[in-house]
């Protein structure tokens, strides 16, 4: 099995690829839900539908998030009701929070859940999220504490962040299953996702960063900032804001403790001597992923260096 440690739309992206590399049953991807947030009563988790209609085929290929060809009618009648309407959540998008929130108001957990959406859109890729538990990625800034959606998307990430918070951290556990399939996998990728509110949420929840330190596969990452600034989403503002280099370097720093194989951008090879210096050893290719080739190519880089070719 390969596990892929994932965020949004650069993690789907990826594992678009990976699933055309090596059987989508033979990989499990943990989702950081640090970005799940409550719009009228409806639990939204942006991170696992990105990867879930990514997988599925339906997702906004322009966007890279909600699905595609999808109309806003229900969001327009909120907005004449005097909502606030700034998170844009098609019609069909709403199904999904609309049915997912039911299921939890049954007492499931989000785990059960994914796992009940997952089987209607006919996807044969394990997805878990990272936590069954609430967990809120909060973003300090001088205007306060922003919820990540509302920092990134109300405000379009134009105050300066001082700090970022995961609340309900302390008490947040593995969701069944994460911990198991770190320490049993065959190969682990981190995937190109935002280093601080995606995967380093993920790496937040008790015990998960230990298992990566402790898992017999190798791991191999993949450096979602290209010449110093991220391919998609504010990953600069929020690694400048904590004081960490906005590089590939500065991404190796914080995965430096599990991280076997780093691939990075041909853009970034002067950056290879630091790596490495980590004890990381540097794989140099183009990971700009504009077609499904490109995706497939960095995937098939990824898994080889994992020595999974042949799965
Ligand atoms: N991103 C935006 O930039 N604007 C939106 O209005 C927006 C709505 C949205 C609705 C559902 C969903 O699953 C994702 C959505 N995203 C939107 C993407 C999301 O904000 C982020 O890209 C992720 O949370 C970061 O991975």
């Amino acid at each position: 099995m390969i596990v892929a440690l994932a965020g949004g739309v650069g993690a789907a992206r990826f594992l678009e690829g990976l699933i055309n590399v090596v059987p989508p049953e033979r990989v499990t991807v943990i989702v950081n839900t640090g970005d799940d947030i409550e719009l009228y009563g409806l639990y939204i988790s942006p991170d696992l539908d990105i990867i879930m209609y990514t997988i599925a085929g339906i997702v906004d290929r322009i966007k890279g998030w909600g699905i595609e060809n999808d109309t806003f009618n229900c969001l327009d009648m909120l907005r004449t009701y005097g909502l606030e309407t700034w998170f844009l959540l098609g019609d069909r998008d709403m199904a999904t929070h609309i049915y997912r929130t039911f299921l939890l108001r049954q007492g499931l957990r989000l785990s059960e859940v994914v796992r009940i959406l997952s089987k209607a859109l006919g996807i044969k890729t394990t997805i878990i999220p990272m936590t069954d538990d609430r967990v809120q990625t909060m973003i300090l800034t001088d205007s306060g504490v922003l919820h990540f959606e509302e920092y990134l998307v109300k405000r379009k990430a134009r105050d300066r962040v001082r700090g970022v918070l995961y609340k309900g951290i302390e008490d947040a556990r593995p969701a069944p299953g994460v911990i198991d399939a770190i320490m049993n996998a065959d190969g682990i990728i981190i995937c190109p996702s935002n280093p601080v509110v995606s995967i380093g949420t993920i790496l937040s929840i008790k015990g998960i960063r230990e298992a990566l330190r402790k898992a017999r596969a190798k791991i191999v990452g993949i450096s979602p900032i290209v010449g110093g600034a991220p391919i998609k989403g504010p990953a600069d503002k929020l690694m400048r804001g904590l004081g960490i280099e906005v590089s590939a370097y500065g991404v190796a720093v914080l995965y430096r403790d599990f991280l076997d194989y780093f691939i990075i951008d041909e853009r970034d090879s002067h950056l290879i001597d630091r790596i490495e210096s980590l004890g990381i050893k540097v794989f140099v290719t183009n990971t700009i992923m504009r077609s499904l080739e490109d995706k497939v190519r960095l995937a098939r880089l990824a898994v080889s260096i994992i020595g999974l070719s042949r799965m």
